[in-house]
């Protein structure tokens, strides 16, 4: 180990540098500027120098929150966001995050603080101990330790390059506390810094996998292209709409993909989306996998086994054949791929037939007006579709604010409610439909683009996270958070099943008074029961930008178990005869 601080003598101080330094600097060096945080032991100190250095650091309240908020800017820029904590615990609540992260092939970095080594090995006993990078490595898609502080500019090199280059996703990195204190001299300490040069290298397939494409493409009667949020973190976006616009295929967006094209767009088939599913012939799929949430590929939902060809872009080869047959895959980054495609088609028929061109739109069309009269009404107690025909017509106005997402029937409905006009303005769930993202999902997108942001929270998955509202007013984002307060998870008029007089297991506290958290921390709090009042307070926060919350009382019974999901819970064969009330799910 190299000299503790304590052994510099302050007259050498200019020339010395030590393993909280250079991590900053390592850091800056790779247009790393900004951390997400929970301070500590031992990297309390790291936050303060981070932050005199002029990094920006935000500190949250747990670092659950803080980790999500890291992934999310990882989404957002291509750049890994950088999640700070302390160790066993906070190291652990940190987890989640990177866990999701790499579930969501999205760059993130979770730096923990951990104890002595030595006495971690032996299990002596140590303040917050635990080996956490044996416990991190099935949870991120690469794990590293940090020994010694001349190895800090490789560490990070090596984790950022991790992080983005390939499929996306989570990395942790263990620093011993010691090892921050490890002094060196500071012009060989600068020496060992790295600038990670073309971190995530384009990626284009070959001629031949091109061809093959164009022929599934030629052959195709109902084509459809899927774009998924692998192809909204691409940032390709120009060349994405080029080679939509080009095939004139119709195109439906998976959730964080709404607004790669807008919404709006003449051949978005998101409002005709059982249509497009059950009977396209041809299908290409842009980053987006073939997983639970587009039913595996098959079943009714894609309408007769073996009706459909796969072309598929993916930057992760081993993706391919995951759930169906590829007929043509394409291993690459989404840009490339498109533009490889684009060239392609020159000279090629693909145009699909007129016939099922206007077979989509006439469904979408009919299905918009079906859903434009139920926006509109004035229900008291609101409705979902009250509530979201005001937020849809604002962000319609306002299409820059980012719109983050969480919860079941909120969520649901929100998804094909309210349009998204712009790439990369709509943050939800993601994969694994995890609750508790919002507040940190709002928050990075608050600091990493300057926006607005508007976060439509179902009651229960803002109480996963609702503590940030803190975080939002210390930072004084722009953030307006509206509850979905139905007063329960789906439903709000749950009965205890045993009859006893304990509630159900499915409510909260009726008309709970979440504005007031807000206005607990100096932020704006409202209490809304019409869609005027909540058009006005929405309205309102977004010209002051000030944080505000909304807590928006919707129908406790107009939610459906599961939002549309409802169908993956298991069944009980026995329930059905032995509660009556089990019928009503
Ligand atoms: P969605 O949930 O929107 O359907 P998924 O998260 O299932 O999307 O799929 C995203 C896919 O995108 C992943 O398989 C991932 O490997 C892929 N991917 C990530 N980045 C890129 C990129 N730059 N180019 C191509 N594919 C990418
Ligand atoms: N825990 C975590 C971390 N993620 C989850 N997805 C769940 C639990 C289970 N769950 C859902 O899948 S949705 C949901 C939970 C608890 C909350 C739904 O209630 P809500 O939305 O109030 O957020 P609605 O509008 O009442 O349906
Ligand atoms: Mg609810």
């Amino acid at each position: 180990m190299a000299m503790s601080d304590t052994e510099t003598a302050p007259e050498a101080q200019g020339e010395v540098t030590d393993g909280f330094h250079l991590l900053i600097d390592a850091l800056k060096l790779n247009d790393i500027n900004t951390i997400y945080n929970v301070p500590g032991i031992p990297i309390t100190d790291l936050g303060r120098y981070a932050q005199a250095q002029g990094m920006r650091v935000i500190s949250f309240r747990h670092e659950q929150h803080a980790g999500y908020a890291a992934s999310v800017a990882g989404f957002l820029t291509k750049k890994p966001g950088v999640c700070m904590t302390v160790s066993a615990p906070g190291f652990l609540n940190g987890l989640t995050a990177v866990a999701n992260a790499t579930t969501n092939c999205w760059p993130m970095i979770l730096i923990s603080g951990s104890s002595e080594r030595e006495i971690v090995d032996l299990a002596q006993g140590d303040y917050e101990e635990m080996d956490q990078l044996a416990i991190a490595r099935p949870f991120c898609k690469a794990a590293y330790r940090l020994n010694h502080a001349e190895d800090i500019g490789i560490a990070i090199a090596r984790a950022i390059r991790s992080a983005v280059s390939g499929r996306p996703g989570g990395v942790y990195l263990d620093i011993p506390g010691s090892m921050l204190g490890q002094v060196m001299d500071a012009a060989e300490g600068a020496r060992t810094l790295v600038k990670v040069i073309d971190p995530a290298p384009r990626q284009t397939p070959t001629a031949d996998a091109i061809e093959r494409a164009i022929e599934v493409m030629k052959g195709a009667e109902r084509p459809l292209i899927v774009l998924g949020k692998g192809a909204a973190y691409d940032q390709s976006d120009e060349v994405v709409r080029a080679f939509v616009e080009k095939t004139g295929y119709p195109f439906l967006p998976m959730s964080m993909a709404k607004g790669l094209l807008p919404d709006t767009h003449p051949q978005c088939a998101a409002a005709a989306r059982s249509t497009v599913l059950k009977e396209s012939d041809v299908v290409i799929m842009m980053g987006a996998r073939i997983n639970w949430l587009l039913s595996h590929g098959k079943g009714k939902q894609w309408g007769e086994p073996g009706s459909k060809r796969f072309v598929q872009i993916d930057i992760s080869a081993e993706e391919m054949d995951s759930n169906v047959e590829i007929a043509a895959p394409l291993v690459g980054d989404v840009g490339s791929c498109a533009r490889a495609l684009l060239d392609g088609m020159d000279g090629h028929d693909i145009a699909p037939p007129v016939a099922w061109l206007e077979k989509v739109h006439a469904k979408a069309e009919a299905n918009m007006e079906k859903m434009a009269g139920r926006l509109r009404n004035n229900n008291v107690p609101m409705d979902y579709h009250a509530a979201l025909g005001v937020l849809k017509d604002i962000i319609t106005d306002q299409p820059d604010t980012i719109v983050v997402n969480e919860g079941a029937n909120t969520l649901d409905m929100a998804r094909s409610i309210v349009n998204i006009h712009k790439p990369r303005h709509r943050i939800d769930v993601g994969t694994w439909g995890v609750m508790g993202i919002g507040m940190g999902a709002a928050i990075a997108a608050s600091i990493e683009t300057g926006n607005r942001v508007l976060a439509i929270e179902g009651d229960s998955a803002f109480g996963f996270c609702g503590m940030e509202v803190e975080t939002i007013c210390r930072y004084d984002l722009p953030i307006c958070v509206v509850v979905f307060n139905n007063n329960g998870i789906y439903r709000g008029d749950g009965e205890n099943w045993g009859g006893g007089s304990d509630p159900a297991t499915t409510v909260f506290v009726k008309d709970a008074r979440y504005d007031r958290m807000m206005e607990a921390f100096g932020g704006v709090g409202v209490r809304v029961e019409t869609p005027d009042a909540l058009k006005r307070a929405v309205l309102e926060a977004l010209e002051s930008g000030r944080p505000t919350l909304v807590n928006a009382a919707i129908d406790p019974a107009a939610g459906k178990e599961s939002g549309n999901i409802g169908n993956l819970n298991p069944q009980s064969v026995v329930a059905q005869a032995r509660y009556p009330q089990a019928k009503k799910n």
